[in-house]
């Protein structure tokens, strides 16, 4: 079993993945990159490797570390994802939070750094986050060993099991216009229709020229076209700041910030 894990740098990703791994890690480069490729086996399970992708922000096509996370995720499909989220950072981390959710692989999202969390009187309610994310979720702390074991028996309890229902962050033409490419898309792994009609919306040229989606494209092209007329903004823009307003919600209705009750309260 491949379980997948993934993060912005600065997650505690090494962190974790150590505390996960201990001394049986195999490090190389990603084929044909001089970007690291680290795995290892789950400690106590000999059958289960931990892939550590790249610290990255996003599964853009715009620097190497997030060509090669992308191209791990969509071609070898790993069996489940971790995704470690800064607990203090949580807008950012979400960023990619919402990217991975597209795949549609099974996922839990660790919630790390809690210990600072709880430092700082913050309080995540991790059942409202799970909910919104339509994915599980585990507060850890990685730097003190706390719940990392239970993450890892999660990720292999959801390993290849259907995935909870996730959110609908799109609206209106713009939803619409994906669903109509998702419906169109043959040889892609039914789950994972949502992240690659995103990818024909916004013209990613490595995911159209790799599976020679050009004639999708140009068959959309119209709508794409006036949607970002009436937006006024690019269609990756547009897929972004929607990503954003999503990510908004999230903390608006999840997080709970001691400074933030303060202003509030004076
Ligand atoms: C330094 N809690 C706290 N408090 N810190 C954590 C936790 C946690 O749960 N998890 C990780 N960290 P990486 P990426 C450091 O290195 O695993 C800390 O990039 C320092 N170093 O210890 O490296 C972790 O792999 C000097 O902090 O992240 C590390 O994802 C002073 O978060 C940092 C202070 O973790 C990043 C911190 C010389």
């Amino acid at each position: 079993m491949k379980i997948a894990l993934a993060g912005n740098p600065n997650s505690g990703k090494t962190t974790l993945f150590n505390d996960l791994t201990g001394s049986s890690q195999y490090v190389g480069n990603w084929p044909g990159v001089t970007v690291e490729k680290k795995e290892g086996k789950l400690k106590k399970h000999k059958d289960v490797i931990i892939q550590d992708l790249p610290g990255i922000y996003s599964l853009s096509p715009y620097s190497m570390e997030e060509v090669v996370s992308r191209r791990y995720l969509v071609n070898e499909k790993p069996d489940a994802i971790i995704n470690i989220i800064d607990g203090t950072n949580i807008e950012r981390n979400l960023y990619l939070t919402t990217q991975l959710l597209e795949l549609g692989l099974p996922m839990v999202v660790a919630v790390n750094m809690m210990d600072l969390v709880e430092k700082n009187g913050d309080h995540i309610d991790m059942n409202a986050l799970e909910k919104m994310l339509g994915c599980h979720v585990m507060p850890i702390s990685a730097l003190k060993g706390k719940g990392s074991r239970e993450v890892a028996e999660l990720a292999i309890s959801i390993a290849n099991k259907k995935v909870l229902n996730r959110p609908e962050l799109y609206e209106g033409p713009l939803l619409s216009t994906i669903k109509s490419i998702e419906s169109e898309l043959s040889n892609v792994d039914q789950r994972m229709k949502r992240w690659f009609a995103v990818k024909v919306f916004e013209r990613d040229e490595k995911v159209i020229n790799e599976l020679n989606l050009s004639s999708l494209l140009a068959k959309y092209e119209k709508n794409i076209k006036k949607i970002e007329d009436d937006e006024d903004d690019d269609s990756e823009s547009i897929i972004t700041t929607t990503r954003y307003e999503y990510i908004s919600n999230i903390v608006n209705d999840c997080v709970t910030r001691k400074s933030s009750t303060q202003a509030s309260l004076s």
